[in-house]
């Protein structure tokens, strides 16, 4: 199935504005505004494994790919609820949905000649820029907030060789700083999610949800940071509406953490413009964004598509990772649980209805943050090898 052929544009989603790509093209030249990928040949042919297997609906590249075979992650049916299943995304090769762009944005940044790519990041960002920049020879500088970075993933960006700048203050200000370095320093590639062509990649996650369930979902229910991937989502699936190969799109409904909810708390007032959050706080230190620089496409991805967005506190957020640990043998980084608690919450206020087939996008491994495991309560003893086998017993039984 194939949609018109033409030439691949740069859209603004404010004022609409059409733009031939250019490698340092990120903003409306006219207004500012965010821009979006326009491809000018949409294929549905999948073939092969992971996120290139959507080639078709993927940016024509020069180079060839730079992969680890990242997507084809598992789609798990629930054990707790009727008709919901998690995308574990923590099976990805750094343990996040972020590869799935970064397999894209890597490849177009060496088409663009690029040798430093820079991103600034709560985290998961940073280590998948590392990993794939440092698999393509470039060199990988990630700005990062000041005790503010979960240990996992700050031992992973130092492991995959990052040159890491600590910014003393929020991620919010890092991704200032960056964004401001890439302008006026043209050696520097961007790679955060205003650089549409990296969330070209992130929509083959709603992909291969249709592919797994044989059609759309009720519902799509994601963790809202930056708001890149929720947005990524609903031009997937609007994308499968117009090659005809869908016949619905499910409703896209968001979770942000009370303290850190600029996008929730404007759909809940019907802002048109959300009111941005100066000092986020909240556990999930992967969602811990104030000012999301893809809310005008969250926005839209949520009203268009009938959804949502709610926000949970860091307790539910909690509790949600426990559950999804010991009675689904999942374990998710708190930003991750957010969806879980976000769907409870949803249930209970009668958005979502029982038994609906809902998605909740579990998008990073729960190992990323060790320090969040560790209110978990433990059952445990400590034994001499030659421990009496029937005292042992007995305190095993007691436990
Ligand atoms: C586990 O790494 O923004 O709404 O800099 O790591 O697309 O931003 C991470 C975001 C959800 C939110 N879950 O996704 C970063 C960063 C996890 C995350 C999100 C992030 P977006």
């Amino acid at each position: 199935m194939n949609g018109d052929v033409g030439e691949t544009l740069l859209r603004c989603v404010s004022c609409g504005g059409e733009y031939k790509p250019s490698p340092r093209l990120f903003r409306c030249p006219r207004c500012g505004g965010l821009l979006e990928v326009v491809l000018g040949n949409l294929t549905w042919s999948p073939r092969g494994k992971g996120v290139w297997r959507y080639r078709g609906l993927l940016p024509q590249t020069k180079a060839s790919p730079v992969t680890m075979g990242e997507g084809s992650t598992p789609l798990i049916a629930s054990r707790l609820h009727k008709g919901l299943y998690y995308k574990f995304e923590g099976s990805n090769p750094t343990g996040s949905f972020k590869d799935r762009g970064m397999t894209v944005a890597t490849t177009i940044a060496l088409d663009n000649g690029a040798r430093s790519v820079i991103a600034a990041s709560t985290g998961n960002t940073a280590s998948s820029m590392a990993a794939y920049a440092s698999r393509a020879g470039l060199r990988p500088v990630i700005f990062l907030p000041r005790n503010k970075v979960a240990k996992g993933k700050i031992l992973q960006s130092i492991a995959y060789g990052a040159v890491i700048v600590w910014v003393e203050g929020s991620f919010d200000d890092a991704i200032s700083l960056a964004m401001k370095l890439s302008e006026e320093k043209q050696s520097y590639y961007p790679m955060n999610s205003f650089n549409p062509w990296r969330l070209e990649g992130q929509k083959t996650l709603y992909y291969e949800v249709f592919e797994d369930l044989g059609k759309a979902p009720d519902a799509m229910v994601y963790p809202v940071g930056n708001a890149g991937n929720i947005s990524a989502g609903w031009k997937a699936a609007q994308e499968l509406l117009m090659l005809g190969v869908a016949d619905e799109a499910p409703r896209f409904l968001g979770v942000q953490a009370k303290g850190a909810s600029p996008i929730a708390d404007a759909v809940s007032r019907g802002l048109d413009k959300p009111v941005f959050v100066d000092r986020p706080e909240t556990a999930a230190s992967a969602i811990r964004i104030g000012k999301p620089v893809n809310w005008q496409k969250a926005l839209k991805a949520i009203r268009e598509s009938n959804g949502t967005a709610v926000m949970v506190s860091d307790e539910e957020i909690i509790q949600a990772q426990r559950t999804l640990a010991r009675r689904e043998g999942i374990i998710v980084e708190p930003a991750s649980a957010a969806s879980y608690a976000g769907y409870l919450r949803m249930l209970e206020e009668g958005l979502i209805d029982r038994g609906d087939t809902v998605v909740l996008v579990l998008t990073g491994h729960g190992l990323k943050d060790p320090a969040s495991l560790e209110s978990m309560v433990s059952n445990e003893i400590i034994v001499k090898p030659s421990v009496d086998i029937d005292e042992l017993d007995r305190t095993l039984r007691a436990i």
